[in-house]
């Protein structure tokens, strides 16, 4: 004779809310052991980080246009969490064993009608907002190259990814790419601030992306195509770039830093850069000239 085990609704809701602590634990145990790991010896310490929790804090001009977006999304998203969360442990709480139980296919016009109208609500709310924000952000700012390449001060950069590294080209005293005064550097994007800063990338041999958390900037590299983003800094310091794409074995050490300095120590170093380069130029080394015509298309 098999013992008939009765589940009580009361300990079927502490299972619930029991699982669901341990999945939230899952996912909070690794950013607790990096925020503890604050207090330890820093690997690199002179870069700018963040606190742990959240995106390291945002250093651009447009920047804030990404972090609305994240925010708001968070926003519904915490919502209609809490709502289901709320919702399955009244159901489990409710539906114990004196509840009688009621069979239902759901697919009544009225269950119909409401399924159909609380999705199109979460999608025109939630993907509404992303979709229409997004894309006047991108016409007025992250898109609106022109506004960039109009101002006196901007600064032209050239990268060129690889396996596992960023090689950086600014055009030197002529304005032009691959002469022999470019400034060329190795993981080593120095920039001035408060000026608007334009790269044109490309990779020679697989997908990479280049990742500035700090300026809430991304673009994939691709072999055979010149891609191109712009922004603008507007606190100077040292800052992370990373691959946002698993590029290979080393895909990891593939990082550099970017500098963001006073517009006269800029033009300083990049006065003494561009005369360093002009003495080591080789004209017979093919594979330091990769640079290519800037592109003014629209
Ligand atoms: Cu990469």
């Amino acid at each position: 004779m098999t013992a008939r085990v009765r589940t009580r609704p009361r300990s079927r809701a502490m299972a619930w809310v029991c699982a669901m602590a341990a999945a939230l634990l899952v996912h909070l145990l690794p950013l607790i052991a990096r925020a503890g790991s604050v207090s330890g010896e820093p690997a690199v310490p002179p870069l700018a980080g963040g606190n742990g929790w959240s995106l390291p804090p945002d250093v651009s001009v447009d920047g804030w246009r990404i972090d609305s977006l994240l925010r708001s999304t968070m926003f519904f998203v915490v919502v209609m969490f809490s709502i289901m969360v709320i919702w399955m442990v009244l159901a489990c709480v409710k539906h114990g064993r004196h509840h009688k139980a009621e069979y239902d296919h759901g697919d009544g016009k009225k269950q119909i009608t409401f399924a159909l109208g609380l999705s199109a609500a979460i999608f025109f709310v939630v993907d509404g907002n992303l979709f229409v924000n997004s894309t006047w952000d991108t016409h007025v700012a992250f898109w609106d190259f022109a506004r960039a390449e109009s101002q006196p001060n901007r600064v032209r950069v050239q990268i060129n990814a690889r396996q596992w590294a960023w090689d950086v080209r600014y055009a030197g005293p002529d304005g032009t790419f691959n002469t022999e005064d470019d400034i060329v550097t190795l993981n080593d994007l120095r920039i001035p601030v408060d000026a608007p800063v334009i790269i044109q990338l490309t990779s020679t041999d697989v997908l990479h992306s280049i990742y500035l958390p700090h300026l809430r900037a991304k673009i994939d590299a691709v072999p055979g195509t010149v891609n191109r983003l712009w922004f603008q800094a507007q606190k100077t310091g040292r800052f992370e770039i990373a691959c946002a794409q698993h590029c290979g074995m080393a895909h990891y050490k593939m990082a550099g830093v970017l500098t963001v300095m006073p517009a006269d120590e800029f033009a300083a170093w990049a006065a003494r850069a561009s005369a360093n380069s002009v003495q080591a130029y080789d004209p017979k080394d093919k594979d330091a000239h990769w640079g290519w015509p800037w592109r003014t298309e629209k």
